[in-house]
């Protein structure tokens, strides 16, 4: 099960996959980057990515180059595939709009569950400076080294019985959230806590890693940059 390896630390890094940038032109040299990385999984899932054929079309492309396990990480209720290993059914906790807290997951709950993959309950909290996510999600951004709201957010989501926390940035920030927030998260809940956004350097993982995280996302850097994709999960992994 894919909650439990992450709860023993067998998924410390995942990477993103934007079904609306990958196409069976780049898929087979980014699997390729990705399969030689040491990444543990594939989330797929972007905040314009909501067709499902479209998200369909990618799991069926990423399955024909990998064994690792692929999430989807669905910006709404239509961008889901029952091709996938395990979903993150996600609730954008400190969204405006009442659709990214509760509308989506009700309206997907019924077609989920005939697909018969894991379901990992996750609360989604968005911090500055947000990026295409925050805007889409009409999130009230949570300050970067905000550390009380963090807290508090955190707290709600394992008493309402979240089975992870994602403490996201935005794919594309200029920098991370900071790494204070993520060591007074950890310890205080006990549930699996996922951080992304921003991270471009080995050093950065691996301090939100020390500071008790259990899982790293990385999107954009695959592409751009493989190698510091490797060095990055080396870094993670080096404990
Ligand atoms: C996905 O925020 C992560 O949720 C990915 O961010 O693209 O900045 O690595 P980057």
């Amino acid at each position: 099960m894919i909650l439990n390896n992450m709860k023993y630390g067998r998924i410390s890094h995942l990477t993103l996959l934007d079904p609306d940038k990958v196409n069976e032109e780049n898929i087979g040299r980014i699997m390729e980057i990705i399969n030689n990385s040491g990444s543990d999984g594939i989330m797929v899932g972007g905040s314009t990515a909501t067709d499902t054929a479209v998200v369909d079309k990618t799991v069926t492309m990423i399955k024909k180059y990998t064994k690792l396990p692929v999430i989807l990480f669905p910006s709404a209720s239509t961008a889901i595939s029952p091709k996938a290993d395990a979903i993150f059914f996600m609730s954008l906790l400190n969204s405006r709009d009442r659709e990214y807290i509760i509308g989506h997951q009700v309206k997907a709950a019924r077609a989920i569950r005939e697909m018969k993959m894991e379901v990992i309950s996750l609360a989604y909290l968005i911090f500055e400076p947000g990026m295409t996510v925050g805007r889409v999600g009409n999130a009230i951004l949570i300050g970067r080294d905000d550390v009380e709201t963090a807290l508090s957010y955190s707290l709600a989501a394992e008493m309402l019985g979240f089975s992870a926390l994602y403490l996201e940035a935005g794919s594309g920030a200029d920098r991370p959230i900071d790494k204070k927030v993520v060591e007074s998260v950890t310890h205080e809940v006990t549930i699996p806590v996922i951080v992304g956004g921003g991270i471009r350097d080995p050093q950065t993982a691996k301090e939100f890693i020390d500071a008790g995280a259990t899982t790293i996302v990385t999107g954009t850097i695959a592409e751009k940059d493989p190698n510091m994709l490797a060095k990055i999960i080396k870094s993670i992994k080096a404990r």
